[in-house]
C-alpha cells in the first residue's frame, strides 16, 4: 500500500476548485457578470439549464470549507480568482470582491494550508467579452493589469501562482467546439484566442517578476495522452499530430517561443492564419507547469474530417464523464513533459466523477479511492524515474458546477447536498485523511 511517507518531504497534497464552479453569490457585493453567467443563462447550454448562481455557496461558507481541508490534513489548496468579482467591468476595482479573497487567504494561512492561486479559470468579465474578449489583442493588457493588481494585493501571502487554467478549453471548447462560453464554432477564432491567451500569460509572468520577488509562477494545461484508436499507420500518424495540436501547441510557445511546425503547416494548408507575433513575451521564463490529467484520448484517421482525424471509443472502464481510467497515461505524460521541457511539475488537477449517493449519512465512493491510489502510485513512479513533481491536487475538494454538465457530475471528495448546502465527507475524504497521516 502506498503511503504518504513514500513521497519526498516537501511534496504537497491539496485539492483544487475554480471560482465559478463553487462560489455562487453571483450578484453579490458588486460582482459583475462573466461570460459563464451569460452562457449558462442561455437556454440549452448546460444540463437542465443549470447555472453557477449559487453553486456551493462557497462565498459565504469558505470558513467551513477551509476547516474541512484542515481536518483532512491537506497541505495546499488551489483556487481561482473570479476576475469579475474583483473587477466587475474587467478594469475597475471592486473592494468588496478583493476583500473576499483576502479573507480566504488569511483563513487558509491560519489553518496551515498553502494557497495556490489561479488567475483565470474561464470566467472572463462579460464587459471585456463585449469588447471582443479573447479575440481582441488588447485583452492581454487588461489581463496584465488585473494580474498586477492581484500580485500587489495577495503577493505578500500567496507565493504560488498560476496564470491560466487550460487555455485549450478556453480557446478550443469555447471558440471552436462551442461547448463552453462563449459558445462560438470557428477554428480560426480558436487559433487567435489561443494566441491572445498565451500573450496574456506572458505579460502576467513579466509583471509577476516585478511584483513578487519570492514566489513562483506557472501555467496549467490539460494534458491529454493521445493514442491511436486502431492499427492503421495513418492512425498512428494522426495520433502524433493530435498530440501536438492539443499538448505541444500550448507548451512549446511558452518554453521554445514557437508553435510546433507540423501543426502550423497543417493549419496553414487549410487556409487558416496562425498568429506568429509576441513570442518573446509568451516565452517569458516560468517556474513550473501545472498538469491537469484525467484520461487518454483515442484518435483514428478519418479522411472526411478537415484535419484528418476523429475520436474513437476505448474499452477501458469509464468514469461518469465517459472518460477511460488510465493511470499509466499520467506517468507517460509526466515523463514526456520532463524530457521535452525540463521544468518542475505540479499535478494541478486529477480526479474522477461518479454516481455518488448518500446512504445512511455516508457516501461510499470506493471507486474514487481506487482511482486516487492508482494515480498516486504513478506519480511516485514518475518521481522515482527522475521527474521533478512537486505536488498533487485532487479535482475536486467538493462536488460543484461542472460547466456544460451542470451539477450532474460529482467530482468532489466532499459531497454537496445542493438543497441544503450540507457538506458530507465521502469515504474518499476519510481515506485521504488516513493516507496523509501515513
Ligand atoms: C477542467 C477544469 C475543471 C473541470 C475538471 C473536470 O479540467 O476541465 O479545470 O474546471 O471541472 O477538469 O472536468
Amino acid at each position: 500500500m502506498i503511503r504518504r511517507s513514500d513521497f519526498p518531504k516537501n511534496f504537497c497534497f491539496g485539492t483544487a476548485t475554480a471560482s465559478y464552479q463553487i462560489e455562487g453569490a453571483a450578484d453579490e457585493d458588486g460582482r459583475g457578470p462573466s461570460i459563464w453567467d451569460v452562457f449558462s443563462h442561455m437556454p440549452g447550454k448546460t444540463f437542465n439549464d443549470e447555472t453557477g448562481d449559487i453553486a456551493c455557496d462557497h462565498y459565504h461558507r469558505y470558513k467551513e470549507d477551509v476547516q474541512i481541508m484542515k481536518d483532512i490534513g491537506l497541505d495546499a489548496y488551489r483556487f481561482s480568482i473570479s476576475w469579475p468579482r474583483v473587477m466587475p467591468d474587467g478594469k475597475s476595482i471592486n473592494q468588496k470582491g478583493i476583500d473576499f479573497y483576502n479573507r480566504l487567504v488569511d483563513e487558509l494561512l491560519e489553518a496551515g494550508i498553502t494557497p495556490f492561486v489561479t488567475l483565470y479559470h474561464w470566467d472572463l468579465p462579460y464587459a471585456l467579452h463585449e469588447k471582443g474578449g479573447w479575440l481582441n489583442p488588447d485583452i492581454a493588457m487588461y489581463f496584465r493589469a488585473y494580474a498586477t493588481f492581484m500580485f500587489d494585493e495577495l503577493g505578500d501571502r500567496v507565493k504560488h501562482w498560476i496564470t491560466l487554467n487550460e487555455p485549450w478549453c478556453s480557446s478550443f471548447l469555447g471558440y471552436f467546439m462551442g461547448e463552453h462560453a462563449p459558445g462560438h464554432q470557428n477554428l480560426q477564432e480558436a487559433l487567435i484566442t489561443t494566441h491572445n491567451l498565451l500573450r496574456a500569460h506572458g505579460y502576467a509572468v513579466q509583471s509577476f517578476r516585478e511584483e513578487v520577488k519570492d514566489g513562483e509562477v506557472g501555467l496549467t494545461n490539460v494534458v491529454m495522452k493521445i493514442e491511436p484508436g486502431d492499427s492503421r499507420p495513418e492512425s498512428f500518424f494522426v495520433a502524433s499530430l493530435v498530440d501536438k495540436i492539443v499538448n505541444a501547441w500550448f507548451h512549446d510557445p511558452v518554453i521554445f517561443g514557437s508553435y510546433p511546425e507540423e501543426v502550423v503547416k497543417t493549419y496553414s494548408e487549410k487556409g487558416l492564419q496562425v498568429p506568429l507575433d509576441d513570442f518573446s513575451i509568451i516565452s517569458n521564463p516560468i517556474d513550473f507547469f501545472g498538469v491537469n490529467y484525467y484520461t487518454r484520448t483515442l484518435v483514428v484517421y478519418d479522411e472526411n474530417d478537415p484535419l484528418g482525424f476523429s475520436y474513437a471509443q476505448g474499452d477501458l472502464p469509464k468514469t461518469d464523464m465517459g472518460w477511460e481510467i488510465y493511470p499509466q497515461g499520467l506517468f507517460d505524460m509526466l515523463v514526456n513533459l520532463k524530457e521535452r521541457y525540463r521544468l518542475p511539475l505540479y499535478i494541478t488537477e486529477n480526479g474522477i466523477a461518479g454516481p455518488d449517493k448518500v446512504e445512511n449519512g455516508r457516501v461510499s465512493d470506493t471507486y474514487r479511492i481506487e482511482y486516487l491510489e492508482k494515480h498516486f502510485e504513478k506519480v511516485l513512479e514518475a518521481i522515482e524515474a527522475g521527474v521533478d513533481v512537486r505536488g498533487y491536487f485532487i479535482w475536486s475538494l467538493m462536488d460543484n458546477f461542472e460547466w456544460a454538465h451542470g451539477y450532474s457530475k460529482r467530482f468532489g471528495i466532499v459531497y454537496i447536498d445542493y438543497n441544503t448546502q450540507k457538506r458530507i465527507l465521502k469515504d474518499s475524504a476519510m481515506w485521504l485523511k488516513e493516507f496523509l497521516r501515513s
